[in-house]
């Protein structure tokens, strides 16, 4: 497959560790507003080609929240200067984010990835689209090698794969990913997997109860009560004194009310600009919304974005959109 010229191939996980031990001074990049799936799995990979004598670094356009702390204790190395790219769990370069020009133009020799919409902007892909997680493909490449789970990497898939599956709520918490975390799990009996699940999808902050209280409480449902909506203007998240991490999940809010199939969220950013997250239900693909607004992701988990247009308009149009797909779903 090709695009912007450069051709992709399709790998299978021999072959991407094959290429992985030929590696030298390698950036990690991972996508932007950073998960624990992108998270996880790129340093994963820094421990895995730290066993193999190969210096590299986690690289992300935006700070790494300190709610990941367990995970990316890295091994920093003095003048490490970059000579090869590989990326984690990003499905369009553009997803990078705001990377120093040189780094957003160069040649990216591997991606890992499970986006069905992934853009094939690599010039290797080892991915299965099927895979609940980055983290779960990059588990079953070590596994394919006979690359022994460590500490580190175990907690670093562990993450991922809650992350990706809504602490196995979502239903691409599929009996592949289930054993993967059965096996991390019987390898790693003792890790601290309830703190982690606590923090990770329980705990939040003063503010952000205060938030989720208000945009439950302005929250817009369709007449047909199929499609919940919430928008935070960027005013509000400077009145609630939140960072861009601490109202990460927030998108899952319009999830919680009985017969809501596609949950929306608008986020106005500090330019103006608003991203959108999209949740889907039982029967929503929330995935052919976010591509009708140029955007892409999972069938029950996707996005979008809008550099331009009033937010009232951007909220109106996906309602609309939302409600009319929804009459092909239900
Ligand atoms: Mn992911």
């Amino acid at each position: 497959m090709e695009q912007n010229g450069t051709t992709c191939t399709e790998i299978d996980s021999k072959a991407a560790y094959a290429m992985l031990k030929e590696l030298e001074d390698v950036y990690i990049l991972i996508h932007r507003s950073p998960d624990g799936d992108c998270i996880g799995c790129g340093y994963a990979l820094h421990r895995i080609l730290l066993n193999l004598g190969i210096r590299s670094r986690v690289v992300c356009a935006e700070p790494i929240p300190a709610l990941y702390n367990d995970i990316t204790k890295d091994v920093t190395f003095e003048d490490f200067q970059p000579k090869m790219f590989i990326s984690a769990d990003v499905a369009d370069r553009k997803l990078l984010g705001d990377l120093p020009e040189e780094l957003k133009e160069h040649e990216i020799l591997l991606c890992i990835d499970h986006h069905i919409s992934n853009t094939h902007y690599a010039k290797n892909l080892y991915w299965n689209p099927h895979s609940s997680a980055a983290c779960e493909v990059l588990f079953r490449l070590m596994k394919d090698n006979g690359i022994p789970l460590t500490r580190e990497t175990a907690l670093c898939l562990y993450v991922g794969i809650a992350t990706d599956t809504g602490c196995f709520q979502f239903s691409n918490a599929d009996a592949d990913a289930f054993e993967a975390v059965g096996e991390i799990k019987r390898a790693f009996p003792d890790l601290p997997y309830a703190r982690l699940n606590r923090e990770l999808f329980v705990l939040k902050s003063q503010g952000r109860l205060r938030l989720d209280a208000k945009l439950m409480q302005d929250i817009r449902i369709s007449e047909s009560g199929k499609t919940a909506l919430i928008y935070l203007p960027y005013a509000l998240m400077q009145r609630y004194r939140l960072s861009a991490d601490e109202v990460d999940g927030v998108a899952n809010l319009p999830m919680q009310i009985w017969g809501v199939e596609v949950g929306i969220t608008v986020k106005q950013q500090e330019d103006g600009s608003c991203r959108v997250s999209l949740r889907g239900g039982d029967h929503a693909d929330v995935s052919a919304i976010a591509q009708h607004f140029g955007g892409g992701g999972h069938v029950k988990a996707s996005g979008c974005s809008f550099h331009e247009g009033e937010p009232e308009d951007i909220c109106r149009m996906l309602t609309d959109v939302s409600e009319e797909m929804l009459k092909a779903w239900i």
